[in-house]
């Protein structure tokens, strides 16, 4: 094919021409020293890991079996909003919520940067599929990167390797996912335990169905069949071909009387999706199982309904704030091990700790800076968007039907944000209209999941605000068509939640965690039409009488106060829904306009 020689090149285990066609130029590009293709197996995850413990990069745990933790540079901590662009062929299909650069110019610009960017380096070629392997039309990516780290996390994350690339054939579509991090290295040079580079960009080409990243080994700009794939490029699949690809948490949920009822909840990063997916209820006889914790595509099966796969293999969950008491699920998933701990502290027996995993703190502790750690540092031990990686496979209350292609029939959709003020408890819609309207309108504080100022109020519209693949407006209509083109009855109802409203002394009104399993047996009750609500200008909202709040230790006046609708409060929003919408422009729906017109008159 070429006349370039690199080790492993030409040992090509598929006969997918195009697939080979661009790894060879790939290879030609990027000049590794050798090239990988990716087979998942658990020898290579032993010599992989091996490779990344004698580089520095991971320390294996001496208390879980099978686990490592890492230290990511300190600039490489977080998704890089500013950096991250939606290249479509015409500017307005980026839409004004996204970074927008002309295809050709960005492929220049950053072909100059991946020109010699795998010097020194070993090339993985990765085989991935997207939800289940077995699907009938499987989800298929091929992501190419120079990192370790990026190959033992879609280890986990993605089904991938072989059995994969066994549903190539010869021509299967796919998407090309280039990741490189941007630090070659010169002969006898020493590698640094976490290569990246100043220079970052996280770039989507949409028509092409392609990504290309560069200069980031963190979680979503390094791992590409994550929020580039499953969401950015999903999400314009989704509306050429009329599904939805969501920032959404997929969990079933058993009533005492064994009726289930399946929930998809969309909330921004570090917003509670994890927590609500593996929620302990703590109301008797009620059961959560968990199918997924990040993103679910959903489309309609041929009972009219509304069907979820969760495209994802493992969770890549927030630590801090994680232990027995807010989330015990995910705490006894990570304890069996075959897990990744990245920016979180190193005890001096081994084991990992975050803030908030015990009471007392250890007395002493390796940071995530590497430095010695006491409780009286003056600051946090691990990166307030430190994450565990851990396979679905071994969560105790994974629904039986996680890996299942069929998907399951979604009863209810909730949108959240983070809202000291206004927004209460829990909301039900009027309808699907509404309910669009209440996700296109959504509004959170940001968190330390970006790199940027956290606690700064914005509309993040269903949760997808970095994650929309293209115009806002398009995106809004296609959520109003999707409900036009479905049978009401058989549609998900949506409601709008925040366990984060805040008395006076700013503390949580809401218990949260294990106790939001009273808000979601209020939900199905509304859908079965057994519980009551009043009327309020912003949808159907329950008193402290409506829910089930028995056993609950919380100070029934805050319960009020957090289920409290304010129309001063709600006054207030209508200017910036109004700039919201103003930044929309004229993509946005009339539908929506008029939702907004009839809050404001039902306001007064
Ligand atoms: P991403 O993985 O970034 O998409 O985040 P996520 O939406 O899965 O968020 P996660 O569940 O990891 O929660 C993030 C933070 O919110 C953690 O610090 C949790 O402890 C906190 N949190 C989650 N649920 C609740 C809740 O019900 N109440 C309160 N007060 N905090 C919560
Ligand atoms: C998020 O930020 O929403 C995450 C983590 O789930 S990341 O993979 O970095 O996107
Ligand atoms: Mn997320």
């Amino acid at each position: 094919m070429t006349a370039v020689t690199i080790p492993g090149l030409d040992q090509t285990p598929t006969d997918h021409q195009d697939l080979l066609s661009w790894v060879h130029e790939v290879a030609e590009l990027t000049c590794p020293d050798q090239v990988v293709w990716a087979d998942g197996s658990a020898d290579e995850w032993d010599r992989l890991t091996r490779k990344l413990v004698d580089a520095g990069t991971f320390v294996p745990l001496r208390k879980k079996p099978n686990s490592f933790w890492a230290a990511s540079d300190p600039t490489d901590v977080a998704r890089v909003e500013e950096r991250t662009f939606i290249c479509s062929v015409d500017p307005q299909d980026a839409g004004p919520t996204n970074n927008w650069m002309d295809p050709a110019e960005m492929k220049a610009t950053m072909t100059d940067l991946y020109r010699g960017s795998m010097r020194g380096r070993t090339m993985y070629v990765i085989p991935f599929c997207m939800g289940p392997l077995d699907a009938e039309k499987p989800m298929l990516g091929v992501e190419i990167t120079d990192s370790e780290y990026v190959v033992v996390s879609m280890h986990i994350m993605t089904r991938m390797g072989t059995k994969a690339l066994a549903r190539f054939g010869h021509d299967a579509p796919y998407v090309k996912a280039l990741h490189s991090l941007g630090a070659p290295l010169e002969p006898g040079q020493d590698d640094v335990a976490w290569p990246c580079n100043e220079t970052k960009y996280i770039t989507q080409f949409p028509e092409e169905r392609m990504i290309w990243s560069y200069g980031s080994g963190y979680g979503g700009n390094a791992l590409l069949g994550k929020k580039c794939y499953s969401l950015r490029i999903a999400s314009v699949m989704a509306r050429d071909e009329g599904w939805l690809a969501e920032h959404m948490l997929i969990l079933k949920l058993t009533s005492p009387e064994r009726k289930v009822h399946y929930i998809a909840a969309a909330f921004p990063s570090a917003c509670g999706k994890t927590n609500l997916a593996m929620l302990e209820p703590t109301i008797p006889g009620w059961k959560v199982e968990t199918l997924g914790d990040d993103i679910a595509w959903m489309r309609f099966g041929e009972d009219g309904r509304l069907y979820a796969v969760n495209p994802e293999n493992g969770f890549f969950g927030v630590a801090p704030g994680t232990d027995y008491h807010t989330n015990p699920n995910a705490m006894r998933t990570i304890e069996k091990g075959n897990s990744l701990f990245t920016n979180v502290a190193l005890t001096d027996d081994g084991d990992v700790w975050w803030e908030g995993m015990t009471e007392q703190p250890p007395a002493h502790l390796t940071s995530w800076k590497k430095r010695d750690w006491t409780p009286e540092a003056g600051e946090p031990s691990s990166h307030p968007n430190s994450r565990y990686c851990t396979p679905i496979a071994q969560c105790d209350i994974k629904a039986p039907e996680w890996d299942d292609p069929q998907g399951v029939p979604i009863s209810a959709i909730f949108f959240g944000g983070r809202r000291a003020t206004t927004v209460p408890l829990v909301t039900e819609s009027r309808d699907w209209q509404h309910g669009v309207f209440m996700g296109a309108t959504l509004s959170s504080e940001t968190t330390a999941a970006a790199v940027g100022q956290v606690g700064v109020v914005r509309r993040d519209p269903m949760a997808m605000l970095p994650f929309i693949g293209y115009h806002a407006g398009d995106y809004f209509q296609h959520w109003i068509d999707t409900g036009k083109g479905a049978d009401a009855d058989k549609l998900p109802r949506i409601f709008y939640v925040n366990w984060f409203r805040r008395g006076e002394d700013k503390r949580f009104l809401w218990p949260g965690f294990g106790e939001n399993s009273r808000v979601l047996k209020w939900a199905v009750e509304r859908i079965e039409g057994r519980a009551a609500a009043r009327e309020t200008p912003i949808g159907y909202v329950p008193t402290a009488d409506e829910l089930d709040l028995a056993g609950l230790d919380a100070p029934r006046e805050d319960v009020e106060a957090a289920l409290a609708f304010d129309a001063d409060e709600w006054r207030a929003e209508i200017p910036m829904i109004e700039e919201w919408f103003a930044k929309i422009g004229r993509k946005l729906p009339t539908s929506l306009r008029d939702e907004l017109e009839a809050l404001k008159l039902r306001l007064g």
